[in-house]
């Protein structure tokens, strides 16, 4: 064996390494993606994240092949009533032992600058980042049908 396949080698068993200790802590569930028509060039993805681990993490960034840029935002009532999404450069926590939903209305990862159409059964990839765990790449489903999880409000008698 050269030096360089020996190196070669070694970097390889690094990087595998890596990973595989960092993702037990963080479970990512449920994952969906919307678009609010077939010509949007934004959308939004929508997952659970589950802490496993005993230290506090953080989601602070996000990617994904099918937009431009990725921010994690979050829905505020402005001073006139008003719902207004907003990017959340802090991020989200989850407590150790704890989770964090992302959902309509609430926090969600907001890809801008769709780089292709996106419709109904549609796969992107969403690559997280998180403070502690590092990159957790997730395949999210483009789910059009499926309702807001709290839609109660919306049903009058
Ligand atoms: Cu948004």
């Amino acid at each position: 064996m050269s030096f360089k396949t020996f190196a070669t080698a070694a970097v390889a068993a690094i990087t595998l390494a890596l990973p595989a200790l960092a993702d037990s802590m963080i479970m990512i569930g449920d994952p969906y993606a919307r678009v609010s028509s077939a010509s949007a060039n934004s959308g939004a993805a929508f997952l659970s994240i589950a802490n496993h681990g005993d230290e506090d993490d953080r989601l602070i960034a996000a990617s994904s092949d099918a937009a431009k840029r990725v921010e994690l935002h979050t829905h505020k009532e402005n001073a006139e009533g008003v719902m207004r999404m907003m990017h959340v450069p802090g991020g989200f926590a989850v407590p150790a032992g704890g989770s964090h939903q992302l959902m309509r209305g609430g926090d969600h990862v907001m890809m801008m600058g769709l780089t292709r159409a996106l419709e109904h059964g549609d796969m992107v990839t969403v690559t997280l980042v998180f403070e502690k765990a590092g990159e957790i790449v997730v395949e999210v489903p483009v789910d059009l049908e499926r309702k807001p999880m709290h839609g109660k409000m919306n049903h009058g008698h």
